[in-house]
C-alpha cells in the first residue's frame, strides 16, 4: 500500500508519492501537478479541483475556494466575520455554532461543513493518486500550518475520515519542508557534533510561516516556529485588485466591487499579472475584454510600482524571522542556511513514510506552538488547581503522566495559556471528565494517574486514566500528596522515532501507539522518568482503567461524522453516474464527427453516393439533436443512439477493413507457398 503526502494549501494542493526511482509529484487528469483547492456544486454533480476552478466566475455562488482557514471556527469568529463580505459564496451558521456554507446542490439549498468541503477535495486527491498509482490509496500524511490550533487540526483530521483516508500524521508545513531537506543530505553532522541549524521560510497564498530546525544525521528537531497568519500571495493580489478597482472607477466609471463576477475575474487577472511581474521588470499591460457592462478595460503596471504598493507587506517578513531567532536563542552566525519555499517544494516529505522506498530512519521532533495548561476541579472536594503541562516549543509528540489523589470523579479543562499570542479567539481546548473514581476501602483518596498527550497530529488529549489500588507496605506511595505530580513519559525521541521497513507497513504510528499503551502497566511512568527512574523500587500494583469523557470545542459529534462519511459516499456515486452519462453522450458526439470525416475520406470507396448522403444527413440530425432535445437525456438514450449509428456505420467499416486485410492475406499466403 502506498502512502501519499498531501499538501492541502489555501490555493493549491500537491500530492507526492515515493516510487522506486525517487519521489514524484503526481499529475492529475489535466497533466497538472497542482490541483486547485476548489469545489463547485451544481444541479447535477460536484466538480472538484481544475474543473471547479473553471466555474469560479460562472457558478460563483456555489464554487467554494479559500476555505482552509475556516476549519474549526465558529460562525461568529472575528476572522470568519472579516472574510465573509469578501466571499462570493454564502457562509452559514450551523446548529453547533460552527461556520458552514450554504449552496445550491442537486437543485436544493444545501448546507455543508468545512470538514465536508475539504473531505470532497481529499476525495478528488485520493482519486487522482489512485489513478496515477493504479491501486487503492488509503494511508496519507497531510500538511497543515504550524499555527493550527487543536480545533483546526481535529477538523482537518475529520475531513480525512470523510474522504475515507487513514491519516497517519498531520505534519506541520515547515516541518514537512525540513524533512524533505534533511532526508537526502549525506553530510549532516553526527549526533555528537553540533547540529546544523536551518531556517525554513514558507510563503503561501494565505500565510507566512518560519521555523528553525536543528539537523543531525538521522534526525531533525524543530526548535521554534513563528508566523504571520495574514501575510501571503493573496495580499499582493488584493493590492493589485484595489489599485485597478480605483483605476477602472475613475477611467470607466465602473463599480467593480458591486459585481461579484467582475471582481472574481479581476482577481484572476491580477494574479496572472503578479506572476508575470516576477519574471519581468518592464511595464506590463492588463487587458480584460467585455469586463463589465460590455466595456473592455485596460491598465498598466510595473514591478517597481508594484513593490511600492506592497511595501507594507514586504516589511512584515522580518518579524517572524526575528521571532524564531529569539525563541531559539540562536544568533545569525549559528544559522547554516535559509531555505525559502512555497507550493510544491515541500511535499517530498512523504517519502519517509512509504514502505516501497527504502529510506534511512529519520526521527522528527516537532514543537508545541502554544503553551497548554490543565485546570482541574471536582464537584465537592476542594483542590482546584492548574498547571502548565506543555510549555511553548515543548517537544512534540510527547506524553506526560500526572498523578492525582482523588475520592470522586473529576474533570480536567485544557486550554491555551497565552491567549494574546493565540491566532484563534477561543483559548479552550476541551474538557475531559475522569469517571468512576472512588475512595479506597479505608476511606483514603485514590491515586489516579492521568496521561496527557500531544500526539503526532499535534492534537492534545487526556488519553488515558487509571486508578492505582493501594497495596500494603507500599511505602512512600501510601503518602497522599496534595499537589499533583507531573512526570514526563520517556524522552521525546522515543516517542517520535519513525521506522520504515521496506516490506512492511509504515510502523511508526503503531510504535507510537505501543508507547502509549505501555503506560497501562502501573510502573512505566516512573521507569522512564529520568528523575525518578533509578531510585524507586519497582512495585507491582493493580491499576484499573478509568473511562474518560472528552468534550472538545467545535468538535463534530461522532454520529454526525458517520453521517458525513455516508453522505460523501452517496455523492461519489452520484458523480460517477453523471460521469458515465457524460461519457455516453460524448461517445455519440465523437462517433458522429469520426464517421463524418471518414465518409469523405477513407470510407468513400465503400459506400454508394446515395447511401453516403443519407448517412451524412442522419449524422447532422444527430449533431443537432445533441444540442437540442438530446442535450439532457438518460444514459440509455445515448447508448441506443450510438447503437443505431453503429448499425449503419459498422458495415462500411467492415468492408473497408476487409479490403485493407485482403492484400495482406495474399502476401501472407505468398510467403507460405
Ligand atoms: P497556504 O500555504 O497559505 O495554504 P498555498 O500552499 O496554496 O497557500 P502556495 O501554493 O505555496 O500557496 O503558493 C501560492 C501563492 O504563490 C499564490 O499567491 C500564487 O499567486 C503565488 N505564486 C505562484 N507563482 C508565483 C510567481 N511566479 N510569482 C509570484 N507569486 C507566485
Ligand atoms: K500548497
Ligand atoms: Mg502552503
Amino acid at each position: 500500500m502506498s502512502v501519499v503526502g498531501i499538501d492541502v494549501g489555501y490555493q493549491n494542493c500537491y500530492i507526492a508519492v515515493a516510487r522506486s526511482g525517487g519521489i514524484e509529484t503526481i499529475a492529475n487528469e489535466y497533466s497538472d501537478r497542482c490541483t486547485p483547492a476548489c469545489v463547485s456544486l451544481t444541479s447535477k454533480n460536484r466538480m472538484i479541483g481544475n474543473a471547479a476552478k473553471s466555474q469560479i466566475t460562472t457558478n460563483f455562488k456555489n464554487t467554494v475556494h479559500g476555505f482552509k482557514k475556516f476549519h474549526g471556527r465558529a460562525f461568529d469568529d472575528p476572522f470568519v466575520q472579516a472574510e465573509k463580505p469578501k466571499l462570493p459564496y454564502s457562509l452559514h451558521k450551523l446548529a453547533n455554532g460552527n461556520a458552514g456554507i450554504k449552496v445550491r446542490y442537486l437543485d436544493e439549498d444545501k448546507v455543508f461543513t468545512f470538514e465536508q468541503i475539504t473531505g470532497m477535495l481529499l476525495t478528488k486527491l485520493k482519486e487522482t493518486s489512485e489513478s496515477a498509482l493504479k491501486k487503492p490509496v488509503v494511508d496519507c500524511v497531510i500538511s497543515v500550518p504550524s499555527f493550527f490550533t487543536d480545533a483546526e487540526r481535529r477538523s482537518v483530521f475529520d475531513a480525512t475520515q470523510i474522504a475515507g483516508l487513514n491519516c497517519l500524521r498531520l505534519i506541520n508545513d515547515t516541518t514537512a519542508v525540513a524533512l524533505a531537506y534533511g532526508i537526502y543530505k549525506q553530510d549532516l553532522p553526527t549526533p555528537e557534533e553540533r547540529p546544523r541549524n536551518v531556517i525554513f521560510v514558507d510563503m503561501g497564498h494565505s500565510s507566512f510561516q518560519v521555523s528553525i530546525t536543528a539537523f543531525n544525521k538521522g534526525k531533525l528537531k524543530v526548535l521554534a516556529t513563528a508566523f504571520d497568519l495574514y501575510l501571503g500571495g493573496r495580499n499582493f493580489d488584493e493590492a493589485l485588485v484595489d489599485y485597478f478597482c480605483e483605476e477602472f472607477k475613475s477611467k470607466y466609471k465602473l463599480n467593480v466591487r458591486e459585481n461579484p463576477r467582475a471582481l472574481l475575474r479581476l482577481h484572476q487577472e491580477c494574479e496572472k499579472l503578479k506572476k508575470l511581474m516576477s519574471a519581468n521588470s518592464s511595464d506590463l499591460p492588463m487587458n480584460i475584454e467585455c469586463f463589465m457592462n460590455d466595456i473592455d478595460v485596460s491598465g498598466r503596471m510595473n514591478r517597481g510600482q508594484f513593490e511600492d504598493m506592497c511595501a507594507q507587506y514586504l516589511m512584515r517578513v522580518d518579524m517572524p524571522l526575528k521571532a524564531v531567532l529569539e525563541q531559539s536563542k540562536l544568533s545569525r552566525d549559528d544559522i547554516y542556511a535559509v531555505e525559502i519555499v512555497g507550493g510544491a517544494t515541500r511535499i517530498p516529505a512523504c517519502a519517509i513514510l512509504s514502505p516501497a522506498f527504502k529510506v534511512r530512519e529519520f526521527s522528527i521532533t516537532d514543537v508545541v506552538p502554544f503553551p497548554i495548561t490543565l485546570r482541574w476541579k471536582s464537584p465537592t472536594e476542594d483542590g482546584l488547581g492548574e498547571c502548565e503541562v506543555f510549555s511553548k516549543n515543548h517537544a512534540a509528540p510527547f506524553s506526560k503522566v500526572i498523578t492525582f489523589h482523588k475520592k470522586e470523579p473529576f474533570s480536567l479543562e485544557a486550554f491555551y495559556s497565552s491567549p494574546q499570542e493565540l491566532p484563534y479567539p477561543d483559548h479552550r481546548i476541551g474538557c475531559f471528565s475522569v469517571q468512576n473514581v472512588a475512595p479506597q476501602p479505608d476511606g483514603d483518596s485514590s491515586k489516579v494517574k492521568v496521561k496527557v498527550r500531544v500526539n503526532v497530529h499535534g492534537i492534545f488529549s487526556v488519553s488515558s486514566a487509571s486508578l492505582i489500588e493501594k497495596q500494603k507496605g507500599e511505602g512512600e506511595d501510601m503518602q497522599i500528596d496534595s499537589e499533583p505530580m507531573v512526570q514526563n513519559e520517556g524522552k521525546a525521541e522515543d516517542q517520535t522515532k519513525m521506522q520504515v521497513d521496506p516490506e512492511g507497513q509504515s510502523q511508526w504510528d503503531q510504535q507510537n501507539e505501543d508507547n502509549s499503551s505501555s503506560s497501562k502497566e502501573g510502573t512505566s511512568g516512573e521507569k522512564q522518568d529520568p528523575a525518578a527512574g533509578s531510585t524507586k523500587p519497582k512495585v507491582k500494583v493493580k491499576s484499573i482503567d478509568l473511562p474518560i469523557v472528552a468534550n472538545n470545542i467545535r468538535q463534530l459529534d461522532s454520529d454526525v461524522l458517520n453521517n458525513f462519511v455516508e453522505y460523501e459516499h452517496q455523492m461519489i456515486v452520484q458523480d460517477k453516474l453523471v460521469k458515465e452519462l457524460n461519457d455516453a453522450k460524448n461517445a455519440v458526439e465523437e462517433y458522429v464527427y469520426d464517421l463524418r470525416d471518414k465518409l469523405c475520406g477513407i470510407y468513400e470507396k465503400y459506400i454508394t453516393e446515395e447511401d453516403s448522403n443519407r448517412l451524412t444527413l442522419m449524422l447532422e440530425d444527430t449533431e443537432n439533436w445533441l444540442y437540442e432535445d438530446g442535450e439532457d437525456q438518460p444514459k440509455q438514450v445515448y447508448e441506443e443512439k450510438l447503437g443505431a449509428l453503429k448499425r449503419l456505420g459498422q458495415p462500411i467499416q467492415d468492408r473497408h477493413r476487409e479490403h485493407e486485410d485482403r492484400p495482406r492475406a495474399f502476401e501472407e499466403l505468398g510467403k507460405k507457398l
